[in-house]
């Protein structure tokens, strides 16, 4: 096939053969399904240099017409990490007291959270990832992206992976509504907020509710 722009050669040789595939397989989902939304963090640090490989591995993931529609934010300044957890909670003060209907409430209470957002100061990184809904090049003109929501949610969904690999611990916190974060960490308008994700090693004594997952019938339809 003739094609107009340039082409390489994958660069994935087959990694497994035979039964190491299937027992691959099963030692990435056992360490996968041990992942858990963390509220309670370690003040530990997490070297600069461990971020910047994270946000890398998010950055790889597979966007819309290779747009690449995100740009993450990553806070490590105590006076800023302050600023998001005051607005944050204010928010959810609002959420919890106000906005949010019965159900919701109802469905939230397994969680156990409330408006009180502590990992916010805690963990020493709070990731914040935007969504660029255009982009934009140095003379500010606009070009259009593809597939916004899915492209930042899959790149979202690699570095949750990629945190959890390194035995280190995340949530995803979407307070709502969260342009605070646009004003706190000044990003342009065409920037906007996605998600909050707290990055640390968990607290010794770190808990999590007691929430299962669904059963792989219930979850998936394998045809044959
Ligand atoms: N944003 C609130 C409420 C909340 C909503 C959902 I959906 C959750 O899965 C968890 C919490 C909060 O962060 O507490």
């Amino acid at each position: 096939m003739a094609r107009d722009f340039p082409f390489i050669p994958l660069s994935i040789s087959t990694k497994y053969e035979g039964e190491a595939l299937p027992a691959a397989s099963k030692e990435l989902k056992d360490e996968m399904l041990q992942r858990r939304s963390c509220r309670d963090y370690s003040e530990r640090e997490v070297p600069e240099s461990v971020v910047r490989d994270l946000l890398q591995i998010a950055a790889s993931a597979p966007s819309g017409a290779n747009k690449q529609p995100w740009h993450f934010v990553a806070v490590r300044n105590p006076e800023i990490k302050k600023r998001i957890r005051e607005a944050a909670e204010a928010e959810e003060k609002l959420f919890y007291e106000e906005r949010a209907p019965q159900e919701w409430l109802e469905d939230l209470a397994p969680l156990g959270t409330d408006w009180r957002k502590p990992f916010l100061t805690k963990a020493p990184w709070l990731l914040v990832v935007f969504k660029e809904i255009y982009g934009q090049d140095e003379n500010g003109s606009k070009n259009k992206h593809y597939y916004v929501n899915e492209s930042v949610g899959i790149a979202s969904g690699f570095l949750i992976a990629a945190i959890h690999h390194l035995g280190l611990a995340t949530l995803t916190h979407t307070p709502s509504p969260m342009n605070f974060l646009s004003e706190i960490l000044e990003r342009p308008p065409h920037q906007k907020p996605f998600l909050l994700l707290p990055l640390g090693y968990p607290a010794d004594d770190a808990q999590v509710p007691d929430l299962g997952k669904k059963a792989f019938e219930e979850h998936s339809s394998l045809l044959k």
